[in-house]
C-alpha cells in the first residue's frame, strides 16, 4: 500500500472553488443568503456538479435532492466513504457553514484521484439536502438514513408551503424523500469537516477538534391565543394580551435554562403577533421554540420544564395556549473508530488537537445511526456562527482539508484492504 501520508490537497484549487461558493448568494456584508431549495441554493448545486464533471468524478443526485460526486474505487459494488456537508445556509448567514466542508469533500476526492491512489472502497463528496431546517432541518441526511418521518413533512418547521415550493423548484416530489434511502452495508462511513461555529478552539489557540457527540435538537411552534381588543379602551388589568405571554415566556425560558439547565440551550428565533397592528392587542402570538442537549435524559427534562412553563404564563396572562411538535432529532456520539483515525490523522499531520462536544446541529447526527461518524472542527474567529461576521483563517481551512484527506485514508485503510 503505498505511504499515503505526504499527500496534501491543491491549496489554489480549494480556494478557488471556496470563493466560487461563498459569490453564490452572497451578500454586501461577506455572508450568504442560500436557504435550501432557493435559486441561490439550486444555482450552487448546479456549480457542485459542474465541478465535479469537470474533474472527472461521478455526479449522483438522489430523490431528496441530495448532491453526490464519486471516486469509484476500481472494484465494484464497494461501500462507499461520505465526506460531505451542505451548501444551503441559514437566512443572512456565513459563508464558512456547511460550504466549507462541501469544498473541501471535492477537494479530497480531486486531490486522491489526481494522485492515482487506487482505493479499495469508493469515495464520495456529499450535499446534504436542507441541512438548516429553513424547510424541515437535516432533511438530506434523514431522507438517507431512512429517519424521515411523514410528520415532519406534513408539519416542516419553516411551512408546508415553503416545503412544497421549494420541492416544486427542485423537480422533487415528497414521495420521492421518503425513496431516498441508502442500504447501511453500503455506507463505510461519515466525515464532515466543519466549522465549529463556537468559541473554545479560537480561545485554547487548538488548530482542530475532534468531534465526540453532536447535540439533541427539538422544534416546537407555540401558540398562545388571547383577545384582539382595542388598544386605546381596553383598561390595562382586563386585557388577554397573547404578546405578554410570549413575551414572558421568552424571559422565563431563559432563565429556567441558564438556572437550571446549564449545559443546555433554548431559542425563540421568531416570534408573530397576530392581527399585527399598532392599536390592537395581540389576539394571537405565534412562536418558534427550539432547544436542545446533549443528554437523552436531560433532553426529555428539558423539554417538559419547558412546555409547563409556557402553559403556566399562558395562565397567568389568561390565554389559551396550544404546543405543535414539529421535530427532534437525537443527541448522537461520534463512532470511536472514526475519532481514532481523525486522531492519528492529525498526529500525521503535526496538528494539535482536542476532543469536544457539537453544540450545532449536523447531518452527522443522523449518518451515525447507521455507520461510523466522525466530524472534524476548525476554529471560527471570535466564535461567530449563522452571521455575516462568520469567518476561519484560510491556514485553519487548509488545514481542516488536510486532516479530511488524512483521516479519510487512514480509515479507509485502516478498515478495507487494498
Ligand atoms: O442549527 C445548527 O445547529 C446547525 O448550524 N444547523
Ligand atoms: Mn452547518
Ligand atoms: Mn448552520
Amino acid at each position: 500500500m503505498a505511504d499515503f501520508t505526504a499527500l496534501r490537497i491543491k491549496p489554489q484549487r480549494f480556494k478557488a472553488d471556496f470563493e466560487t461558493l461563498a459569490a453564490i448568494g452572497s451578500t454586501e456584508d461577506g455572508g450568504v443568503d442560500r436557504p435550501s431549495l432557493s435559486e441561490a441554493h439550486l444555482a450552487a448545486r448546479a456549480w457542485f456538479r459542474q465541478r465535479a464533471a469537470r474533474d472527472g468524478l461521478t455526479v449522483a443526485v438522489d430523490s431528496a435532492g441530495n448532491h453526490s460526486a464519486v471516486l469509484p474505487a476500481v472494484a465494484l459494488d464497494t461501500p462507499h466513504l461520505l465526506l460531505g456537508s451542505h451548501l444551503d445556509s441559514v437566512p443572512h448567514g456565513g459563508r464558512f457553514d456547511g460550504a466549507l466542508g462541501v469544498a473541501a469533500a471535492l477537494e479530497v476526492l480531486s486531490t486522491i484521484k489526481d494522485a492515482g491512489l487506487q482505493l479499495p472502497i469508493s469515495l464520495e463528496a456529499i450535499d446534504f439536502t436542507d441541512e438548516e431546517g429553513t424547510l424541515v432541518g437535516l432533511l438530506g441526511s434523514a431522507a438517507l438514513v431512512g429517519r424521515l418521518t411523514p410528520g415532519e413533512i406534513q408539519s416542516p418547521r419553516g411551512g408546508r408551503q415553503s416545503l412544497l415550493a421549494g420541492l416544486q423548484r427542485a423537480a422533487l416530489s415528497e414521495e420521492g424523500l421518503f425513496l431516498a434511502r441508502r442500504d447501511p452495508a453500503s455506507l463505510a462511513g461519515y466525515i464532515e469537516l466543519h466549522i465549529e461555529q463556537g468559541p473554545r478552539l479560537a480561545r485554547s489557540q487548538t488548530p482542530v477538534g475532534v468531534v465526540t457527540a453532536i447535540v439533541g435538537i427539538a422544534s416546537y411552534r407555540l401558540i398562545f391565543h388571547g383577545r384582539a381588543n382595542h388598544a386605546g379602551t381596553t383598561p390595562m388589568n382586563e386585557r388577554h394580551d397573547a404578546g405578554l405571554g410570549a413575551a414572558s415566556f421568552m424571559l422565563a425560558a431563559h432563565r429556567l435554562v441558564v438556572e437550571s439547565f446549564p449545559d443546555c440551550t433554548v431559542n425563540t428565533g421568531l416570534l408573530q403577533l397576530e392581527p399585527g397592528a399598532y392599536n390592537i392587542i395581540p389576539g394571537q402570538a405565534n412562536l418558534a421554540l427550539e432547544f436542545r442537549s446533549a443528554d437523552d435524559k436531560e433532553f426529555e427534562q428539558l423539554e417538559n420544564a419547558l412546555l409547563a412553563l409556557a402553559r403556566q404564563q399562558a395562565d397567568q396572562f389568561g390565554l389559551e395556549f396550544e404546543a405543535n411538535f414539529l421535530n427532534r432529532h437525537a443527541p448522537a456520539p461520534m463512532s470511536v473508530s472514526m475519532q481514532q483515525a481523525i486522531g492519528q490523522a492529525a498526529h500525521c499531520l503535526e496538528l494539535g488537537y482536542q476532543a469536544m462536544p457539537s453544540g450545532a446541529g449536523h447531518d452527522g447526527q443522523n449518518l451515525a445511526h447507521v455507520c461510523p461518524a466522525g466530524m472534524i472542527f476548525i476554529p471560527s474567529q471570535d466564535g461567530i456562527s449563522h452571521s455575516p461576521r462568520e469567518f476561519s483563517a484560510w491556514q485553519d481551512c487548509i488545514n481542516g482539508a488536510n486532516l479530511l484527506l488524512q483521516s479519510a485514508l487512514a480509515f479507509t485503510f485502516e478498515h478495507y484492504r487494498p
